[in-house]
């Protein structure tokens, strides 16, 4: 199943995953989050020290601030399930697991967030951030181990049963290429050991991060780039501009209470 990792990803993601939105949780892309009830779905993506983990807290605070049901989870874990794989996947000590066998724990992680909190969610009605989702499977498992990123499309398919982003935020890092990576990596690494993932090397990397940019340029509608080299409150607000057609009650004074003076989450 290994592949030439520059096989697009992007091209197989518009292959695949684009498919289906389940029609109990499923909505427009371009519908406000009150539309018909129905929640909504937003990710954020990127390489390593991108800043997703910290925008998504942002973004949960700020549409919490702006008055919205909000789940936020990050992928892989968000339940017992997925947070025992998580553990298993990011351990050093994993490091004779398969490309093969990691591309399955991670959609095993995902099929069951999508079943136990990221459905029930969207059909309440909430709001969902959530911190990495397939787009990471086929930059990472695709792009980064070179596995088939049609196969890859297929299995998020699965593993989502029906349910999809309805925007995906893809922070991306300036300057890009290897001098990109090694930042990123750097920043990841900085605040502890190197899990199993970040010691995979500098050129795994540079293929994941390249492949987030394909995956950015992609003119799907759903995928927004953002760049995040700037201080975190730019870079916040520039995330909210990008979800605020799903979010019409979020505004910039959500953003402003949800930092603190000095530009971290309150
Ligand atoms: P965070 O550190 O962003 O929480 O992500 C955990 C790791 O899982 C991250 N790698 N590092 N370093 C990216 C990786 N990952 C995949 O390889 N495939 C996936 O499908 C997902 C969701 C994450």
């Amino acid at each position: 199943m290994q592949t030439d990792p520059s096989q697009g990803v992007a091209d197989a993601h518009r292959a695949g995953v684009s498919a289906g939105v389940a029609e109990d949780v499923g909505r427009a892309a371009d519908a406000p989050a009150s539309a018909g009830g129905r929640g909504a779905f937003v990710t954020l993506e990127g390489g390593e020290g991108a800043g997703k983990s910290t925008h998504a807290r942002l973004l949960a605070a700020a549409l919490r601030h702006a008055g919205y049901d909000v789940v936020q989870v990050r992928e892989p874990g968000g339940t017992p399930i997925g947070e025992a794989l998580r553990s298993i996947l990011l351990a050093p000590e994993s490091a004779a697991l398969t490309a093969e066998a990691e591309l399955f724990l991670y959609e095993a992680a995902r099929a069951q967030i999508v079943a136990e909190v990221i459905a029930p969610a969207l059909v309440r009605g909430a709001a969902v951030v959530c911190d990495r989702f397939t787009d990471s499977t086929l930059a990472y498992q695709g792009a980064g181990r070179g596995l088939d990123p049609v196969f890859i499309a297929q299995a998020n398919e699965l593993a989502c049963a029906g349910v999809a982003p309805d925007l995906t935020v893809v922070l991306r890092p300036a300057p890009s290429g290897a001098a990109a990576a090694e930042e990123g990596l750097r920043r990841a690494c900085g605040t502890g050991g190197a899990d199993r993932l970040e010691q995979a090397g500098l050129a795994f990397h540079e293929r994941v991060n390249r492949a987030f940019e394909e995956l950015a340029e992609t003119q799907d509608g759903r995928r927004v780039s953002v760049v995040s080299d700037g201080p975190v409150p730019a870079t916040a607000h520039a995330v909210a501009a990008a979800v605020q057609g799903l979010f019409p009650q979020l505004s910039a004074g959500d953003v402003d209470a949800a930092l603190d003076g000095e530009g971290h989450l309150r």
